[in-house]
């Protein structure tokens, strides 16, 4: 690789490089520099978010350094690379992140106070970055976190969206979807107009033979789309490398607009072709666990892996290496199904572009993609119809065709006759319309397979996927439980416990190496560090507080037991069961003398999460948890006793305030739907305990932290086919429990009972699938033992510290290292040994 500055000019440059800010008095000069000229205000007119904006570009400006030289040591290491595809990466805020991770926190807290602000009010400015749904989205931002801490030569690759996840508002106890406009300001970004890619849609395949006799494909495209790349810097922790997320923007191909349709008087229509272009990335599908099969969707995923296919094509093609080297410069992780064209992509540019033979290039293909399912719910597997792809990609549909055929002959060869087997495992379902199954795709076309938890990767091999363990043997499916990343998740949202942590386990070092937690069972019986502990979460606790009185007007006492199931709205998740058992409780209460109440335990209820827009029985349930608290915050009997509030609009940063929060968590779903679940790990983490069923990655915190320190309850996974089926031939009775909540409910006591009619019939009339009633009475058993466990404060004090010891296996350092070693054979790069100085 050639630079563009020759050898004598070189120092002039290097001499003006800087690392970091020298100094807290560096710092202010650049924040006061980026006031008065970045943004031209000065000191009369420079309010929190002036002081926002100035001290993100000062960090910005310093990221940026290391970023240039992070790719510049990458590219000249020529070492393989990990690229991340992901529609979703949920970011959450950078400036605290950013000065966390490159350790200039301190410096900036006391330079933003010499300039007259308050790094945490600072902080606040910042607009969330919210580009996903749920916990896929922040399993990939804490994936780039740790790629980037570990030194890992890594890219994610994602769209652009103009809108975020909708801003959820609460109006008289219903949800109200305010769109996420989110990049009025966005320093974090730097725009790339040289860097972009036409794309192509629609159009036809042109069939030539050339001078071997062999047919040749050409795909014409009806429609091209310019892609627009835009750079974020994603700083690793203590570590100068600064890997990149790169998010691609759609535009009109011909520029702003079609300036021959515009003079010759179709003003309309050129704007038209450019809002049609600029669509594609224009706002992120607010689903959770859940596949509509909408074009416009399709055309978002194809636009993005198209863009990224021919950025990583074009950089591996600079090193001038023979094809078959592809998999050993390039591992293509695909985050669920959405990226699977990827796979058809890379065949079509091997085989129509590059002139590869069909075999050759499909074996650089498996080799290079891998493949990570994150759900089993049937309504989240992706098909897409046969008749829309052959519209929008209609040489990719050939692909698809040809990739199924060799499949399916290579079953035949190794199964033969069973011509079920070939049905089952068809990448092309023979149903009306025809429909092509993403994750069959994506099996067939990767080298590796992993599920995101033991039991979610047992279930993928047992159920969904078992015909493909039988055909591909089993060695291709495995598992990588998920992680978080400690910096965000301990050190940025409670930094009073990361500190506490720290002067016990002799410094941050378990911030990079997170089993070293476990020293802190040496000190569970210290006095003082059980006290600093106690009063750590009461003061996160006294902060939560203030939070819920200033945006619900419900006054909570920190004293009570704080009880949160925050995450998406979902039937599988049964928020349902948990405002059921709120509802229980409270009933209990009443029926209770005022003496027998006083000697109660006192609890607050808390709950947020969205609810996808169009997802009638989870906007019911965010109605039917504000309407009971409506009644049960403003009975004078229950006082303190119980609250339930509903938290507006959850997302990341507010996520970092609740988790260090909780005492006790709800992790409780069906056994066997959530395939991992992280924010469980969160929780326990920051010293909360978890109430939770046998499902994902709880079975393994349970392993770690021992069952002493874990309240489960409910079916397991195994029962779940019977249970369903005992309803259905009315055999099961409805929980005498739930049948006293449910009459209360009817005779009105929450407001009009027609509004909550269908979460009610869903569990006693139609099948109950997700065993609410089942579980319902172990639940709140369950509840019960929480509630003795907690009147026992020194007890409970002590299983939060020891869960805490013993968190160090969910880092998500542990898994990308997994990954690493064992799906994309890639390791890191000596960050000591620079070339470039
Ligand atoms: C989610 N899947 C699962 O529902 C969670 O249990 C899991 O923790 C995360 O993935 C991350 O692995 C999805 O969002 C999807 F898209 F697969 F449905």
């Amino acid at each position: 690789v050639e630079a563009s500055i020759p050898e004598p000019q070189r120092a002039a440059w290097t001499k003006h490089q800087v690392g970091g800010f020298k100094d807290k008095d560096a710092f202010e000069s650049e924040v006061v520099r980026h006031v008065e000229t970045t943004l031209a205000r000065s000191l009369y007119n420079c309010d929190e978010t002036a002081a926002y904006s100035a001290t993100a570009l000062a960090f910005r400006d310093r990221l940026i350094l290391e970023w240039n030289r992070t790719q510049q040591r990458q590219t000249f290491s020529d070492s393989k690379r990990v690229y991340y595809l992901s529609l979703e990466f949920l970011m959450g805020r950078a400036l605290d992140n950013a000065m966390l991770n490159v350790e200039q926190k301190d410096l900036a807290k006391d330079g933003l106070a010499e300039l007259g602000f308050r790094v945490e009010d600072v902080i606040q400015q910042e607009h969330d970055a919210a580009l996903g749904n749920g916990g896929l989205g922040r399993l990939a931002a804490c994936f780039l976190d740790s790629l980037a801490s570990l030194n890992y030569p890594a890219w994610g690759y994602g769209l652009r969206y103009r809108y975020g996840i909708f801003k959820q508002e609460i109006i008289d106890g219903y949800q109200v979807e305010v769109p996420d406009y989110w990049l009025d300001f966005n320093p974090w970004e730097f725009p790339r107009h040289d860097v972009t890619v036409d794309i192509q849609f629609y159009g036809k395949v042109l069939t030539e033979t050339n001078d071997k006799g062999n047919a040749i494909s050409q795909w014409e495209g009806g429609e091209t789309v310019k892609a627009v790349a835009y750079d974020v810097p994603i700083p690793g922790y203590a570590t100068p490398t600064t890997n990149n997320l790169r998010l691609w923007s759609s535009k009109a191909a011909s520029g702003e607009f079609d300036f021959q349709k515009f003079n010759s008087g179709e003003y309309e229509s050129s704007v038209a072709d450019q809002q049609r272009a600029e669509t594609i990335s224009a706002v992120l599908y607010p689903n959770d666990n859940l596949d509509r099969g909408k074009e416009l969707r399709l055309k978002q995923q194809y636009f993005w892996v198209a863009a990224s296919l021919y950025d990583i094509v074009r950089r591996f093609k600079k090193t001038r290496r023979p094809w078959r080297e592809f998999p050993d410069q390039v591992a293509i992780q695909l985050n669920d199904t959405h990226p699977t064209l990827a796979i058809v992509e890379l065949q079509r540019i091997l085989i129509d572009l590059e002139g590869l033979e069909w075999d050759e290039a499909w074996n650089i293909v498996v080799n290079t993609f891998g493949y990570t399912n994150h759900t089993v719910l049937p309504e989240a597997l992706e098909k897409w119809s046969v008749p829309l792809i052959e519209n929008l990609l209609p040489r990719h549909l050939q692909i698809i065709y040809d990739i199924n055929l060799y499949f399916l002959q290579t079953v035949e060869r190794d199964f033969p006759g069973d011509s079920d087997l070939l049905r089952d495992v068809s990448i092309v379902e023979e149903s009306e319309p025809k429909m092509i199954r993403m994750a069959y795709l994506a099996i067939v076309g990767s080298h590796k397979v992993n599920g995101v938890a033991e039991l979610h990767s047992e279930l993928i091999r047992t159920t969904i996927f078992k015909d493909f363990v039988r055909i591909f043997g089993p060695d291709k499916f495995t598992n990588v439980t998920n992680g978080i990343t400690p910096r965000r998740w301990l050190h940025q949202a409670n930094p009073r416990l990361s500190e506490l942590i720290a002067s016990k386990t002799g410094g941050h070092g378990f911030l990079k190496d997170l089993t070293a937690l476990n020293k802190l069972e040496l000190y569970i019986d210290d006095k003082d560090f059980r006290k600093e502990w106690a009063e750590i979460k009461y003061a996160n606790k006294v902060r939560l507080a203030k939070h819920i009185k200033a945006t619900t007007g419900v006054t909570v006492n920190p004293a009570a037991l704080f009880d949160v199931q925050v995450k998406r709205i979902h039937e599988y998740k049964r928020q349902q069961m948990n405002i059921f058992g709120a509802i229980h409780r409270y009933l209990e209460l009443k029926a209770m003398s005022p003496e027998q109440r006083q000697k109660q335990m006192r609890r607050v209820s808390i709950f947020g999460g969205k609810a996808a827009p169009g997802y009638w029985m989870a906007k019911q349930i965010i109605h039917l948890i504000n309407s009971v608290g409506a009644v049960v915050n403003n009975d004078k009997d229950i006082g303190d006793l119980l609250k339930v509030v509903f938290l507006e609009d959850y997302n990341v940063s507010k996520a970092e305030m609740i988790v260090p929060a909780s005492d006790i968590s709800e992790h409780i779903s069906t056994a066997g739907t959530e395939a991992s679940g992280t924010s469980n790990m969160k929780f326990v983490l920051n010293g909360g305990l978890i109430i939770g069923t046998c499902d994902g990655a709880n079975i393994e915190i349970t392993r770690e932290v021992s069952q002493d320190n874990i309240f489960l309850f409910g079916h397991l996974s195994e029962e779940v086919d019977d249970l369903r089926y005992a309803h259905h031939s009315g055999d099961h009775v409805v929980d005498p429990k739930l049948v006293g909540v449910f009459e209360e409910i009817e005779n009105g006591r929450f407001g009009n009972p027609k509004d909550f009619s269908d979460l009610i019939s869903a569990v006693r009339d139609h099948g109950d699938y997700y065993l609410v009633s089942d579980d319902f009475s172990s639940y709140v058993d369950s509840h019960a033992a929480v509630d003795e466990a907690y009147r026992d404060q020194e007890g409970w004090i002590t299983k939060c510290i020891t869960s805490v010891s013993r968190m160090g296996f969910f880092s998500s350092d542990r898994c990308i290292n997994e990954y690493a070693e064992g799906i994309w054979n890639v390791e890191p790069l000596d960050t000591t040994k620079d070339k470039t100085a």
